[in-house]
């Protein structure tokens, strides 16, 4: 079910924000989530509107980032929004927000380093397990308008954007993971789906 909401200033001529709404998440082994997503072409209301459900969506799941496949719209967008503490020093300090959108996104160079992190995917609730990826990643992207952007990244920002970027090929981070360690995770979801679904009842 969708839930609608009103934009927080209703005087600004911002129709695509007046109506946002939460998207249901489809989650493994939806095939939805294998499609190959296809590049933005046309950058209009129907596309900022489209953000504005997935800042919803994301903020409310609640999750760091989203890719627009995963609320069933196959197509190379992605939003992220770290909301890392004010204070890197105090965990408990109030998260800075900080929404960013990329279209089209591209890597353009990595690193050859790689690091861990331990990645979780709200297309597969609640389970979480250490994913190889590059330290360090240069991507390009467009924003809302269009408009192009480069930039180097690390740290989380680099996990998460290339986490993202693998929902647009159809990859999920447990195809990152050995067989034994990724039908683990998948045991434990099932555990986890089938004890929800016997509170539910
Ligand atoms: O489903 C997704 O793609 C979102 C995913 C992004 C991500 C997390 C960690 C490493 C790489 C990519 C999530 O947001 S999972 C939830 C999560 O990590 C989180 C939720 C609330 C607060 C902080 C983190
Ligand atoms: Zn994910």
């Amino acid at each position: 079910m969708l839930r609608r909401c009103f934009a927080i200033d209703r005087d600004k001529p911002t129709s695509y924000l007046t109506d946002m709404a939460i998207r249901p998440i489809f989650e493994t082994p939806d095939p939805v989530l294998r499609q190959i997503s296809k590049p933005v072409e046309v950058f209009d209301d129907a596309l900022k509107a489209l953000i504005a459900d997935m800042f919803e969506t994301m903020y409310h799941a609640p999750g760091i980032g989203l890719a627009a496949v995963q609320v069933g719209e196959p197509i190379r967008l992605l939003v992220m929004d770290l909301q890392e503490p004010e204070d890197p020093e105090d965990e408990k300090s109030p998260p800075v927000k900080e929404p960013r959108v990329f279209i089209n996104p591209e890597i353009v160079w990595h690193s050859e380093m790689e690091i861990p992190y331990t990645e979780g995917c709200l297309s597969v609730p609640d389970q979480y397990a250490e994913v190889m990826r590059p330290e360090k990643i240069r991507a390009k992207w467009q924003d809302a308008d269009g408009k192009g952007y480069e930039e180097d990244m690390d740290g989380l920002l680099a996990v998460c954007l290339q986490h993202e970027m693998d929902h647009l090929e159809g990859v999920l981070f447990i195809d990152h993971l050995s067989r034994l360690k990724r039908e683990m995770v998948l045991k434990k979801l099932a555990k986890v789906r089938k004890e929800r679904g016997l509170k539910a009842a």
